[in-house]
């Protein structure tokens, strides 16, 4: 999509949207540990695990067939390019945590990917209102290297934290780090506070 195409993105809120230490880009650069994992849907599904009652699991027909959301967010990937004004297609978390039951000692979640990605949020960072789990981007179906069939998407968090290839989210009572934070990402990732770098010890 061309900036014309995309009126939100003015000089002065530009500017305001882009953290600190970043630079905009019109490019959808591809970032991955790994290889795109080939899919076959007949045998993909969704599975929700950990601190929960009891283990839920979707099909891809079953989570298209829930309620649909439609977000456009920023995207700042921690190696320093953003990109303004995506827009998602997906679910939202919160069709997902109506469909669990949730123990109460769920605090933290880790989406696992196939091709053994993980990255962690709290419960917080989890059930913010624009939290999804996409299946299009820019009015398309995502792309084999953009994640498909399904990604979550985190947009107040670096972008580390939108995991393509998702595969099931698991609950959990303590934090626990992710691939790129147990590799020296921050537990966090709030990209205004510039969380880029922890030093999770454990
Ligand atoms: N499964 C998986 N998800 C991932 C990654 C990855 O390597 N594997 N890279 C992350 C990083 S660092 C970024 S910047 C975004 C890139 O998303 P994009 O390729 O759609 O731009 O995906 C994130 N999600
Ligand atoms: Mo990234």
């Amino acid at each position: 999509m061309s900036e014309t195409q995309r009126p939100n993105i003015t000089p002065e809120n530009k500017a305001q949207r882009t953290p600190p230490g970043q630079y905009l880009t019109e490019k959808f650069p591809v970032l991955s540990y790994g290889e795109t994992p080939r899919v076959d849907l007949a045998m993909w599904d969704f599975r929700v695990w950990g601190e929960v009652e009891e283990v839920v699991r979707w099909t891809y027909d079953d989570l298209l067939a829930l309620p649909s959301v439609k977000i456009t967010a920023d995207f700042h990937c921690v190696t320093t390019w953003s990109r303004l004004d995506n827009v998602w297609e997906g679910v939202s978390i919160h069709e997902i945590l109506k469909r669990i039951r949730l123990k109460p000692t769920a605090a933290f979640a880790m989406f696992h990917c196939d091709g053994d990605y993980t990255t962690n949020v709290s419960m917080n960072v989890l059930t913010d209102e624009d939290v999804l789990l996409a299946y299009r981007h820019d009015g398309e179906p995502l792309t084999p290297d953009h994640g498909y069939p399904l990604r979550s998407v985190v947009p107040k968090r670096y972008a580390w934290k939108s995991a393509r290839w998702l595969r099931g989210i698991e609950f959990m009572p303590k934090d626990r780090p992710g691939f790129w934070e147990r590799n020296g990402y921050h537990m966090d990732g709030d990209p205004f506070k510039e969380e880029r770098y922890g030093r999770f010890e454990g």
